[in-house]
């Protein structure tokens, strides 16, 4: 078949505008953070907050007492800096959600729902925080305002008119509270389904996935603390600098005790250079601090090969001099270590180094280094997770932790460092759509019901149910589902098919506006904002990317008065949809937090004393592997596994292309246009490619171009990226999420985690 007739069909709605804003380029910056990152963090709090509520939020941000930054979910340390706890852009996601800008009842009544579609996702956030809960009544070209109680019960009405309780999609964003995920996923149990899709599909999945497997609990093993002992940190995939900048000060800590950082990274991240703390006299006046002691800039998705050829290596410097693996804690701790030594002799080190796009002499002090060095932390992020063998790379990062000895150490163990601030809390009181027949008798034991058994729907799957007419009520506790996910075309199309999407946001996005045939924006109280029922303040909890629970404690009034807190939103949805059955008392859980918060520690291990412990610096959730103890796997050990390396299969003429993110934006919320630490300015449609490649393809720098991929014969394409030559392995190419989402296959995915294949995308480059 032509691929030409096979081509996806656009939604208009869904891609927004795909013109130009004024590209500026300029050379990378040598440091990252310093005086222009507080600069410009200000620069953003006074515009959106002005300066009283930047006053409010930001002394209170991340403090004991105070707000847990909506930023990442890195944690706090003990010691909290009196310069302010949080990062350029922790300030500005608060700035994003505290703005003083409204979108209320007039604002819709002004423009259409194609109107804004056509706007840029830039200037769609920008327009500022929801009001009023609103909905587009079916046929309508623009929303307008309905009371709490009706949306509640059109939502029940609609749940009661499934054929069964599989044809409802319950999706959740990592930002959501304790609280807020636990009656959701409640809810959803209640109701008959375990369609539970969340963000980490599309994010840490392969993270959890690869990490219990080999070690028996999908979480790292770490500790802030440890990152003062360990010898060597590796950070693999992963670009603190702009996505985790608060860690700079955790390497920065690590080198200053002598422990030695190895950066992996197909682009030389400007902040995993040199890094100036503004936390601290000497990162505003001095030339900062190198954070990398190596960097390998390694083509995208060869870190299997990387690791391999490490191995490969310890094991030969092992049989010459020995003391290089740790045999007693091989013996005593794992199996599966010759099956991995027979996998490893498979290969050639010239292959493995080749496929690197490495030489020799830039990994060889790294095996040294680790030869020698027993305490090693391998941290990672979405550059390892999000590829087809995204699994594969996180258990072959555990076999060199296990050959190493390096877990259940001081100093040593896994670190996948999360990304939405409550993404692993969410998870841990129970959003899932699998299904765990111990967490179903817990519940049964709480609740007196019986929780479905039926795996649910995760993201991607879920997009496919509904494409396919299969699901008919999509709800979204948080997020932009539509820009988030994968295969932009696809995935408009199948939220077009439903009869009713549901979206409990603080601010705008696309996904408000490509819709079901009725929709409903359900306006929601931040992180930043006092959140109190009949005068008594409440608070909320977050679990960190390193299983610490504490509380987050707004501090501002909110945004409107007519704003509900999430926990409040999902209980008198239960209500709506059980009315007579009052077996749960929704009204409760939904407003008295110390409750709902009783009712978590009674189904989940290690909540004990939950409203108490979450205050001050907060509790630690049990993790056996961090104690060095791998009793809740099969025989009681961890597993050495074997990992192929990846196929590619890539044609002539093909690259692989990361879809990543710019310094200005969180995820799809644009903050600006610029991309500060890789010198790109006042533009989001580039393409960042080798200059050797450029030359090759006979193309010039500032070119205009479209991009193209071909997945089973479906053509998907995405228009107007100009070519901006960069430092990057030839044959590869970057572009930034969500624009480039378009190329993404909805059915190209991970193997065991489903997470999509945003970080190797096989596309091609048509000149116009
Ligand atoms: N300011 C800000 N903070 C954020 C976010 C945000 O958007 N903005 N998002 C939050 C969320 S949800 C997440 S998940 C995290 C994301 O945090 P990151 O994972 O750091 O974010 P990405 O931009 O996806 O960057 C991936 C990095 O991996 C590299 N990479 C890509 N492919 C490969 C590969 O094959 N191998 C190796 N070794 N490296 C590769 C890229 O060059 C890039 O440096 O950040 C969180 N924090
Ligand atoms: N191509 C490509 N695609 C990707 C990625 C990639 O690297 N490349 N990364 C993936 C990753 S790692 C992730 S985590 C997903 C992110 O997927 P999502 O979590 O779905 O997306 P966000 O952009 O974080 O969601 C932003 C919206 O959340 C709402 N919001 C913000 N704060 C709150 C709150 O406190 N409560 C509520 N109810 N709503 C709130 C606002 O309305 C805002 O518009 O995207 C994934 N998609
Ligand atoms: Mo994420």
């Amino acid at each position: 078949m032509e691929t030409k007739n096979n081509e996806l069909q656009t939604v208009a709605e869904a891609i927004g505008p795909i013109e130009f804003t004024g590209l500026r380029l300029t050379a990378p910056p040598q440091y990252a953070a310093g005086v222009p990152a507080v600069k410009i963090a200000l620069e953003h709090a006074m515009r959106e907050m002005g300066l009283a509520k930047s006053i409010a939020t930001l002394s209170k941000l991340n403090q004991k007492e105070g707000i847990d930054c909506p930023g990442c979910a890195w944690p706090d340390p003990d010691h909290r800096s009196n310069l302010g706890e949080f990062c350029e852009n922790g300030v500005k996601a608060i700035a994003e959600e505290a703005t003083n800008k409204r979108v209320t009842p007039t604002f819709f009544e002004k423009y259409s729902v194609k109107e804004m579609s056509q706007w840029s996702d830039f200037k769609i956030g920008k327009s500022g925080r929801v009001t009023h809960p609103m909905i587009l009544r079916e046929g309508d070209t623009h929303y307008t305002p309905i009371a709490w109680e009706e949306a509640f019960e059109i939502i029940g009405q609609h749940l009661q008119l499934l054929d069964n309780p599989n044809q409802a999609i319950f999706y959740t964003s990592g930002r959501s509270s304790n609280e807020a995920a636990f009656l959701y996923g409640l809810f959803a149990r209640k109701l008959g389904t375990n369609n539970m899709p969340d963000c980490s599909n599309m994010c840490h999945e392969s993270s959890g996935a690869g990490l219990f497997q080999t070690l028996g609990i999908g979480k790292g093993s770490v500790t802030l603390e440890d990152f003062q002992y360990a010898d060597v940190v590796m950070v693999m995939g992963q670009n603190p600098g702009t996505n985790h900048p608060r860690m700079l000060n955790a390497l920065e800590k690590c080198r200053q005790k002598g422990g030695k950082v190895v950066s992996v990274n197909p682009l030389k991240e400007a902040a995993l250079v040199r890094f100036k703390n503004p936390q601290e006299v000497k990162g505003v006046v001095g030339n900062g601090a190198a954070i990398s002691d190596f960097y390998l800039q390694i083509k995208i998705n060869q870190d299997v090969a990387l690791l391999k050829y490490i191995m490969k290596r310890l094991i030969e410097i092992e049989q010459e001099e020995g003391n290089v693996i740790d045999w007693d804690f091989i013996r005593e701790n794992t199996n599966g270590t010759e099956n991995l030594f027979k996998d490893l002799s498979q290969y050639t080190k010239a292959e493995l180094i080749e496929k690197t796009g490495l030489k020799v002499g830039e990994v060889e002090p790294i095996v040294t280094l680790l030869a020698q060095k027993k305490k090693v932390i391998i941290c990672w992020a979405m550059g390892l997770t999000q590829h087809k063998n995204g699994v594969d790379n996180i258990r072959e990062c555990v076999n060199l932790l296990l050959l190493k000895g390096s877990i259940g150490v001081q100093g040593g163990g896994t670190c996948p460092v999360r990304g939405h601030s409550n993404v692993q809390g969410d998870r841990t009181v129970g959003i899932t759509h699998h299904v765990s027949p111990k967490l179903n008798a817990a519940f049964e034991r709480t609740f007196h019901f019986k929780p479905p058994t039926l795996e649910g729907l995760d993201v991607v799957h879920c997009i496919k149910a509904m494409y396919e007419g299969k699901a008919k009520v999509f709800m979204a506790l948080g997020g932009n589902f539509l820009s988030a996910a994968s295969d932009t075309n696809y995935t408009a199309k199948a939220l077009q098919n439903c009869d009713l999407t549901v979206s409990v946001s603080t601010k705008l996005n696309r996904t408000h506006l490509v819709t079901g045939k009725t929709a409903l924006i359900l306006p929601t109280l931040g992180r930043t904002e006092k959140d109190a029922s009949d005068g008594k303040s409440r608070f909320v909890t977050v679990e960190n990317s390193m299983g610490r629970v504490h509380r987050s404690v707004g501090r501002i009034a909110p945004a409107s008065e007519h704003l509900m807190s999430e926990p409040e939103i999902v209980s008198r949805i239960a209500k709506s949809y059980f009315k007579e059955d009052f077996s749960i008392p929704w009204n409760r859980l939904g407003t008295d937090y110390d409750f709902t918060r009783s009712k978590i520690s009674e189904v989940f291990d290690g909540f004990k004393d939950y409203t108490e412990r979450s205050k001050k610096s907060g509790f630690d959730l049990p993790n056996h592997t961090r104690r060095g103890d791998f009793s809740k796997l099969p025989g009681g050990v961890a597993k050495f596994s074997i990992n192929q390396l990846p196929d590619h299969d890539l044609k002539e003429g093909e690259f692989l292309m990361m879809t990543i993110r710019s310094h200005d934006q969180y995820n799809t919320t644009i903050y600006g246009l610029d991309d500060r630490y890789r010198g790109i300015f006042n533009e989001r449609r580039v393409v960042l490619i080798n200059p050797k490649d450029i030359e090759d393809l006979r193309l010039k720098a500032n070119e205009i171009v479209d991009l193209k991929s071909d997945y089973n014969g479906v053509e998907r394409k995405a228009e107007n990226f100009i070519i901006v030559p960069y430092e990057i392995p030839q044959g590869n190419l970057a572009s930034y999420f969500p624009e480039a989402n378009v190329l993404i296959p909805n059915d190209q995915f991970a193997t065991i985690s489903n997470t999509p294949i945003s970080k190797s995308v096989r596309v091609s480059i048509v000149k116009k």
